[in-house]
């Protein structure tokens, strides 16, 4: 069975790779799929953000990661996928994931929501967290993959030296 994991991932963190490990180990093929979204004004591209999840999970071999634009379940139907994977962290998560997959399904009633509970370690994490701690020069290497913890501090000393 084929999982999306859709997300704005900006940028990755260990919160979503602990997902992305535990759901590999239920589906057959999970797809991270990076929303391009013309609206908001990342600190990565697009590009960038693809690149940083491949880097992180070039070892878990049935895990592909791309981007997409539109609807979620239009994406998911190109890809022959009926399940749409989610990590859950708090009650204040589930209001935003319950609302998305009802809405999810309304527009079609063959996709499957299906929730990971976070990992107690991971419950606080969240990608703004690790760019409001970077932005005033803190640590993240503990919250996010090698490879990002580097960029986003060099991101930050480029804008905020
Ligand atoms: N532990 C566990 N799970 C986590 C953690 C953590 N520490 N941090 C984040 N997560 C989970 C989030 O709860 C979420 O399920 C997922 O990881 C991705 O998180 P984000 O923040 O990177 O991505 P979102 O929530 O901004 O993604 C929103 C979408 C892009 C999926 C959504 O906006 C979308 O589907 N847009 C396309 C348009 C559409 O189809 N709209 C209709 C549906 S609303």
């Amino acid at each position: 069975m084929i999982a999306i994991y859709p997300g704005s991932f900006d940028p990755i963190t260990l919160g979503h790779l602990d997902i992305i490990q535990r759901g590999a180990r239920v589906f057959d093929r999970v797809i991270v799929a990076v929303l391009r979204n013309p609206d908001k004004s990342p600190l990565f591209t697009v590009q960038q953000r693809v690149e940083q999840i491949r880097h992180c999970t070039q070892n878990i071999p049935n895990v592909e990661v791309d981007s997409f634009i539109g609807l979620t379940v239009d994406y998911a139907k190109l890809k022959n996928a009926r399940v749409l994977l989610r990590g859950l962290r708090a009650v204040s998560d589930f209001e935003k994931e319950l609302q998305m997959a009802h809405t999810n399904e309304t527009l079609w009633d063959e996709i499957e929501t299906v929730f990971l509970a976070t990992s107690n370690e991971y419950s606080f994490l969240s990608s703004s967290v690790v760019k409001e701690i970077a932005k005033f020069g803190g640590c993240v290497a503990h919250l996010v993959p090698q490879e990002v913890a580097l960029e986003i501090t060099r991101c930050y000393a480029q804008t905020h030296p």
